[in-house]
């Protein structure tokens, strides 16, 4: 309530009878919060007014903020786990839900082929997205092509300076990855049975709290804003973006948003490290085609057609 109201003041006894319980209760509450780092603004005859949430999801916000979406049908929330993705694993058995877990830090947190992401307590969304699309299993590369540019949109609408999608898997801001997402898949012979979709955003770290490699390689959004981020008003972005993407992955192939993707791409026209399969090459990205595939030229003139590689900017 005390979001919802913000900046306005709002009386002890009117959270009282708005949610049937004891103006004691609510006092207790609001003093439980003040101890989590809620800075709560009190004053005598008038009410409590929020000044600065601590950077931690309430499931209490989190909840009526994303009461419009139509994604997914629950929400879980935590403030640490080792990883949201494997937890949504775990959780996608025996039931056909589509769901979300959102966690404050992750001390698992995985990108590909098992490497570490750096998942620092409050400061980034840690997320993965349990859907159920009704879709033979090879459109699960289709599938990243969309949520790319769901995710790079929200971010833009949040930067200042223009955010890139890096095929396959990363969101970029001036050469520094900002986001890096990663789609598994649950399938049998009919098809899909679930994609979990894990996305990382790095949302208000500063440059102090990058450390070792990551401080030459990534960024954060709050980095190219003029402010701190408001946590759940870029989670309600990004839910819609993705929305919007999920429905045109659904309903349209790739070859409707090619032109929009290969604009949006920062690997043209420059020599680049790939890595597919565990053989490396240099070469340069020519095209992305009708399916999603990348045309690479190699430093031998020869062409190769890249389904999901490791790119080295
Ligand atoms: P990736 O394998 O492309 O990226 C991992 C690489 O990115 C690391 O080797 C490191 O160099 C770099 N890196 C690690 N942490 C960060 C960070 N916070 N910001 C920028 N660069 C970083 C990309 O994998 C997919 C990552 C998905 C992460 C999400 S978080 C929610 C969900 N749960 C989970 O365990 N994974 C996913």
């Amino acid at each position: 309530m005390l979001y919802q109201y913000e900046p306005e003041y709002i009386s002890g006894q009117f959270i009282a009878e708005q949610l049937s319980i004891s103006r004691t209760a609510v006092k207790k509450v609001i003093d439980q919060l003040k101890t989590e780092g809620c800075q709560i603004d009190s004053i005598n005859h008038k009410g409590h007014r929020l000044i600065q949430l601590p950077d931690k999801w309430y499931s209490g916000i989190v909840l009526p903020t994303l009461q419009s979406q139509k994604l997914f049908d629950h929400i879980e929330v935590f403030e640490n786990i080792d990883s949201t993705q494997l937890h949504a694993k775990q959780k996608l058995v025996g039931n056909n839900d589509s769901f979300l877990i959102l966690s404050d830090e992750q001390t698992k947190g995985k990108g590909r082929f098992n490497r570490p992401w750096s998942s620092i307590k409050g400061k980034g969304l840690w997320m993965s997205l349990v859907l159920r699309p009704n879709v033979p299993f090879d459109m699960i590369t289709k599938f990243n092509l969309f949520m790319a540019l769901g995710i790079r949109d929200a971010i833009q609408t949040f930067s200042k300076e223009t955010v890139c999608v890096k095929w396959p898997n990363d969101i970029y801001i001036n050469q520094r990855k900002v986001c890096g997402f990663l789609t598994e898949m649950v399938a049998n012979s009919d098809g899909i049975e679930a994609v979990i979709c894990g996305i990382g955003i790095n949302m208000n770290q500063t440059a102090k709290d990058f450390s070792g490699e990551l401080a030459e390689k990534a960024t954060s959004i709050r980095i190219h804003n003029n402010d701190k981020v408001d946590r759940y008003a870029f989670l309600k972005t990004l839910l819609q973006h993705i929305e919007y993407r999920y429905a045109q992955f659904l309903n349209e192939p790739f070859s409707a948003i090619r032109e929009e993707y290969i604009a949006a791409s920062n690997i043209w026209h420059k020599q680049l490290k790939f890595t597919e399969n565990g053989i490396q090459f240099k070469g340069e990205a020519m095209d992305i085609d009708q399916n999603g595939f990348l045309i690479v030229r190699d430093e031998h003139n020869q062409q190769h057609q890249l389904m999901s590689a490791d790119i080295e900017i």
